[in-house]
């Protein structure tokens, strides 16, 4: 029988989503950011997805200046490959997006596939008192939100990155964006392997059914044949069930409180690293093997740990 692949367990440490008053396990410091992350590291992610914030007041930031202060600590705390987010703020332009990325020339970055509504609305209704000003509306407002990534915006990212040799995790929330990809593909824009995040459960993507999930595979299969590996990111409760599924798919999974702040139905997890565990040891319990970084980093044809920006 054929060997089953390694799976990559991906942490996305703090997002843009989530904020301080919904959970105090959220790092948004940099302190937390930082010691969360090599905890994640230390638990078994391979890859740590990295947004920045406000150091005072914990709101989403893509300020070259709150990613300083927490990167090189990572990189010398672990051997963990650092993908910095190039989706950042939602409402921001692909420029300023995507000025960590250029700055910091980490091994890995999103690329997200397409434009679309974005929204966590709902969960304004949950709470009466807020911990920061910004937080209440943030949240609400998300509502109005497109998240705009034009073809246009793809191009100038991949051109504008070309010369820092960076992979992406290629965020696909929804069937149309494996197609738009593709395109991308055929036009020149990205080298195989590539790496697909298919993402499930954002309120304007696909939703989070084990259906969808065979669907996007499906789809990617025929497109990208071998051209492609791929993980899975379910949004919320669908976390650890799709993350489960996908391992035994023989896909790569992505947990973190940027997607979801809870460790079990209605409890919410204490950090990054218990949902790490957690995930750990559903992977290996169901027979599956970790990979390490360096096994990622051959999995993906990463350029290295030696050769970042930080
Ligand atoms: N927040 C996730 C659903 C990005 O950072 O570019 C997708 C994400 C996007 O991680
Ligand atoms: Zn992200």
């Amino acid at each position: 029988m054929a060997k089953k692949p390694k799976t990559i367990i991906t942490c996305a440490v703090t997002g843009a989503i989530h904020t301080p008053t919904m959970s105090d396990g959220l790092p948004y410091t940099y302190d937390d950011i930082a010691q969360q992350a090599v905890d994640a590291a230390e638990a078994g992610a391979s890859i740590l997805h990295l947004h920045a914030r406000d150091n005072q007041t914990g709101a989403p930031s893509v300020d070259v200046g709150d990613f300083a202060p927490f990167l090189p600590r990572i990189k010398q705390a672990t051997d963990a490959v650092v993908n910095i987010s190039t989706g950042g703020s939602l409402t921001l332009s692909i420029q300023d997006r995507i000025t960590p990325a250029k700055t910091f020339s980490p091994e890995m970055c999103s690329m997200n596939m397409g434009s679309m509504n974005f929204s966590f609305h709902p969960l304004a209704g949950k709470y009466d008192d807020w911990k920061f000003d910004w937080e209440r509306d943030y949240v609400a407002n998300s509502d109005g939100n497109i998240f705009r990534n034009t073809f246009r915006d793809i191009k100038e990212a991949a051109d504008t990155l070309a010369p820092h040799d960076i992979k992406f995790e290629h965020e696909c929330y929804d069937v149309g964006h494996l197609y738009n990809l593709k395109f991308c593909m055929d036009i020149g824009l990205f080298k195989a392997p590539i790496f697909i995040q298919f993402i499930f459960g954002i309120l304007g993507g696909i939703g989070p059914e084990v259906d969808n999930l065979i669907f996007m595979k499906r789809t990617a299969d025929r497109l990208f044949g071998d051209d492609y590996r791929w993980s899975v990111l379910g949004a919320g409760g669908a976390q650890m069930p799709l993350a489960t599924t996908a391992s035994q798919m023989g896909g790569n999974v992505r947990v973190g409180l940027e997607d979801s702040l809870f460790i079990s139905r209605g409890q919410l997890a204490q950090s990054n690293a218990e949902q790490v565990r957690k995930i750990r040891g559903i992977v290996e319990g169901l027979g599956c093997e970790v990979a390490t970084p360096d096994e990622a980093r051959e999995i993906l044809g990463l350029k290295g740990g030696d050769k970042v920006g930080f």
